[in-house]
């Protein structure tokens, strides 16, 4: 008889669909596998997309999502929950009230909202939704630069007052990603008390797809394992950080490819 493994902590995304297996819940789901967790998935839109663009995207209907988080909060329950590409206020309406009748414990929001060239994706209405309706139920929410400068509605001078701004909309933290300084990036972590940063030096490379919904993943399993915020991130950044290095030198599209996953060692899993 082989000797049962013990129980993975157990973690859902709810995300669109990346037929290119880069960002989205495709993304997700590698990054729960490789860190050991055991991940599910809700879809919300599916795209037709590889690393050059999105070429088709459709959004499912309400009922079908709602339906799928229910299936899987009903059942399996989730140690920790995180967001990503909605797009649609219907549907963040429907997934905020089903997060708020379950009360995971840890909700993770990576708000995406801008394109890699740093272009709004949705209409104004689908930022307000977020604001309105998801980001009070957040345990933290994770905008990059532009992200962060929709939900506040202007351009970041102080990255300590954007953080302060979106905190007062209601999740208990904010991460601001990705501001180069030098040849360092920094993010920045903001909960309600204290102001962290978190450093990696800065890579040149094409393939940073997925990076953001890995990022915020990786927080997700570390968080529902039972990691201070800041441990989580911490952990979360060197994971993510350790996935671009290992795929920079890749050419597996013509575009924007993909991150490296692999395994952290047993002692940073635990
Ligand atoms: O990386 C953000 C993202 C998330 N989810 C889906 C996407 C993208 C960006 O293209 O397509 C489905």
């Amino acid at each position: 008889m082989p000797v049962s493994q013990p129980e993975p902590t157990k973690v859902l995304t709810i995300a669109g669909s990346d037929s290119g297996g880069a960002a989205g819940l495709q993304a997700d789901l590698k990054t729960f596998t490789v860190l050991a967790a055991y991940g599910m998935s809700v879809v919300t839109v599916v795209t037709a997309q590889n690393s050059l663009g999105v070429a088709a995207l459709l959004p499912l209907p309400a009922g079908l999502v709602a339906q799928q988080l229910t299936a899987v909060l009903t059942d399996y329950g989730a140690a920790a929950v995180k967001t990503g590409f909605i797009g649609q206020v219907e549907l963040i309406e429907t997934i905020a009230t089903i997060l708020s009748q379950h009360r995971p414990e840890f909700l993770v929001v990576d708000p995406v909202l801008v394109n890699h060239r740093r272009q709004a994706m949705f209409r104004p209405d689908v930022t307000q939704a977020l604001i309105t309706h998801l980001l009070p139920l957040a345990t933290l929410v994770t905008p990059n630069w532009g992200e962060a400068e929709l939900l506040t509605g202007q351009p970041i001078h102080d990255p300590a007052q954007t953080l302060a701004t979106i905190q007062a909309f209601g999740p208990q933290a904010v991460l601001l990603k990705g501001q180069r300084q030098g040849d360092e990036m920094v993010d920045w972590l903001y909960t309600g008390r204290d102001i962290h940063q978190f450093r990696a030096p800065y890579l040149e490379t094409q393939n940073l797809h997925g990076s953001g919904d890995t990022l915020s993943a990786a927080i997700t399993v570390f968080l529902g394992r039972g990691f201070s915020l800041e441990q989580a991130i911490s952990q979360a950044h060197q994971f993510t950080h350790k996935a671009i290095r290992g795929a920079a030198g890749w050419k597996l599209g013509g575009g924007h490819g993909p991150l490296a996953y692999t395994t952290l060692g047993q002692n940073q899993i635990h």
